[in-house]
Order: structure tokens, then sequence, then C-alpha cells
């Protein structure tokens, strides 16, 4: 999965002055030239590591990030192409142009380094982790609908012109990531794996979905539809850990495994952790907090249809007509709700875990997965049966 690559050097915190000072952008920073810089390395995510740098406190930081050549968490034993951070950066060339005000100010990317520059959201939380905080999400739903709907419209077939979508899905490859996907969100978690763990609560459970061909049946069309469907350039890993929220904002980072895949695939994975953190918030006892978390399905949807609607006039092909465009959101609905099963459930059997219900103390985290299962799958094999988001409230607090 590595792939070829040149060697380049990796960065410590004591390496980011001079290596800002070579790319020109101490300068926005502040402060007198000279003055010394404070760097912080916070990665908390599962890939990369992350320096934040800060000079006049008045000024905002930056954020230094770089990829490594292996899976971050797990060690050099995974490796994985630091070529993702090319993918990252065309993403926010383009998220640049369509959503400015969804994602941090893009300072430019250093293909000798696998090193991007960005503005540091350090007045923003990560909205998973004010999640588990037990804060309101707000209206980040709608934001985030918009969102996905300013990038899917501008990059498919709708926003742009045949020839162009063509050359938009070969520059816009991006096989390691995309299989990686592939393998630990849309096949693993069904499989007997290395990389699998689950509560021993919920093991009964586990061999159960395991063994449903029901659920192997659908979980196989998902995986082929997130191989085959070039609907739009996605995010790619749209879960609450990309989410940043708070200081009047709502902002999306880290688009590395961005491709040209099925729309439905950003929502569904913005879903499912809008319902596992209504589970998490069910299960202690905030049925307030649970129903706000829920909420964020449907905002988001109508953020969506809304903004998508609003840019329909300006398609650049109008053999596609008004009715198309109702198939169209009804595709995306769907593909959307099966995405969300596929992305729960490898958050409570597969790899990389929501923190949301890891740290939740016994017995209520065996319940809380226990639940994330059972949803999940109801969405992976009964998705067609949710017109819209109203029915999906029963989904929270089936036991
Ligand atoms: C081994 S990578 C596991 C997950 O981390 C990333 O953030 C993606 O969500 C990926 O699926
Ligand atoms: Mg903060
Ligand atoms: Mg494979
Ligand atoms: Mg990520």
């Amino acid at each position: 999965r590595s792939g070829g690559y040149p060697a380049y050097p990796l960065l410590s915190p004591e390496d980011v002055p001079a290596y800002l000072e070579s790319r020109g952008l101490l300068h926005l920073l502040g402060g007198p030239a000279g003055a010394p810089l404070s760097v912080r390395e916070v990665s908390d995510g599962n890939l990369n590591r992350i320096f934040l740098v800060r000079r006049d406190p008045g000024v905002p930081g930056l954020a230094v990030k770089q990829a490594l050549p292996w899976v971050r968490v797990h060690g050099e034993s995974w490796p994985l192409t630091p070529y993702r951070a090319a993918a990252e950066a065309r993403a926010y060339e383009h998220l640049a142009r369509v959503a400015p005000e969804f994602v941090p100010a893009y300072h430019g990317y250093d293909p000798a380094a696998f090193t991007l520059v960005m503005e540091d959201l350090g007045r923003l939380d990560v909205l998973r982790t004010a999640s588990i905080e037990g804060r309101s999400p707000g209206d980040t739903g709608r934001h985030i609908g918009v969102f996905v709907a300013r990038l899917a419209f501008a990059t498919s077939d709708f926003g742009m012109g045949s020839a162009g979508r063509k050359k938009l899905i070969a520059d816009s490859v991006n096989p390691e990531l995309c299989e990686l996907t592939e393998d630990v969100v849309l096949s693993e978690p069904y499989l007997e794996h290395e990389h699998n763990h689950h509560d021993p609560g919920i093991d009964a459970l586990a061999r159960e979905v395991r063994a449903d061909p029901e659920v192997r049946r659908e979980a196989a069309r998902l995986k082929h539809l997130f191989m085959t469907k070039a609907e739009a350039l996605l995010h790619g890993d749209l879960h609450s850990g990309s989410v940043m929220v708070g200081d009047g904002r709502v902002a999306v980072i880290d688009p590395e495994f961005s491709f040209v895949g099925p729309v439905g695939f950003d929502l569904g994975l913005f879903w499912a952790n809008a319902l596992i953190a209504a589970v998490r918030a069910d299960v202690l006892g905030s049925a307030a907090l649970a129903e706000e978390h829920l909420a964020q399905v449907a905002e988001s949807w109508e953020g969506f249809t809304g903004e998508f609607r609003r840019l329909w006039p300006s398609r650049v092909d109008a053999f596609f007509d008004d009715a198309y465009l109702g198939e169209f959101l009804l595709g995306v609905w769907q593909d959307g709700l099966g995405f969300a099963g596929s992305e729960a459930m490898r958050r409570a059997i597969g790899y990389a875990h929501a923190a949301d219900l890891e740290t939740l103390p016994e017995p209520r985290r065996a319940a809380a997965a226990a639940r994330v299962v059972r949803l999940a799958r109801e969405l992976i094999t009964r998705r067609a049966g949710y017109d819209g988001p109203d029915a999906l409230s029963k989904l929270i607090g089936e036991r």
C-alpha cells in the first residue's frame, strides 16, 4: 500500500520555524521578525503529524500538517502513501474556490516534504470532542449540508462540462486512500480480521451480524457503489473528527481521502457520527441532547438539498431536468443511509472506533455499542424503506 515515494525529512517541533522560513510563510505569524515562535505538536488523528505555530498572540497561528509514510496510530508496520497529502492539497484548492467559508485559510502544499500549511483553527473545537463533552451541535448539520452541496454540485456533471469532468476524475484518483476505506470501512468489519475489535458485551451480536447473508450482500453493494459511482469530488472522510465548531464557524478539515465518488458517502459519514453522538447522549440519560444530535441528519439533509436546488438553475446541461433532480437527490439520500450504516458499523466493530462509545463507562459502553450495531444493520439492510429523516428517530432508542 505504501507505493514508491522519494525520501523526505520528517519534521519535529524544533524543525518547524526554519521550515516555515524556507517556505516564506513566517510573515503570516505577525510580530517582529526574529521573535521566538511557540511550536506544539498536537497530532491526534489516526494518520498524520500536526504542529501548531504562533508568534504574535494577536495573530492567528498556523497549522503545519505532514503525512507520515505509515498510519501514525498503528506504527511503521502499516505503511501508507504520503501522496495522500497531495490529494488533500487538491481538495483544499477546490474547496477554497467553492466553499471558502467552510475550510481553514490554506497556505499551500510542499510536495518535497508532503506537508501542508494552513490556518490554525485553535479557537474552534473538534465536533466529536464537543459532543463527548456534552455540548449541543447547534446548527452544525445545516452548515455541513451546504458544504457537501457546494463541493458536490461544482464537481458534478451538473456543475462542470463533460470533458472537464473526465479530467477531474483522472486528476483526483486517490487509489491507496480509497483502498484503505474499501478495507477498513467497507469490508473488514464484516469479516474476522485482525484489525477488528469490539466490546466483549456485544460478541454474540457481532458474530450474528457477520453471519447474516443479507448484511453481507448489502455491504458488498455499498462497497461496489463506493468503487464505481463517480458523481462528484468528495471530502472522503467526513466524520465528526473532521469537523470543527465554535467562534461562529463550522470548518471542515482533513480531506486527504478526497476522490470522485458517491455524494452520499460524505453525508453518510456525517450522519453516522451524529447518530452515534445521539446514542451516547441517550444512554447517558440526556434525551433532549440526543434529539439535537439526531436532528443533525434532517438539518444536514435540508441544508444539502436546499443548497443543491439553489445551484440547480446554473447547471451546465439542461438535459438534466427538474424531474431528474428529484431522482438524483433520492439516490443520494438512499446511498447516504447505506454509507451511514457502513460507517456506524465500523465505528463499533471495526478498526477505528468512535471515542463517543469508547469513553463511556461499562455497562453503558456495551449497551451503546449494541445500539449502534443494530442501527447500522438496519440502515445497511433496510435503507430503501426510509423515505426521509423523520423515520430515523426510532433507531436511536432501540435496545
Ligand atoms: C487506519 S485508518 C482508519 C481511519 O482513520 C481515518 O481518519 C479514516 O477515517 C480511516 O478510515
Ligand atoms: Mg479550542
Ligand atoms: Mg484490498
Ligand atoms: Mg481524518
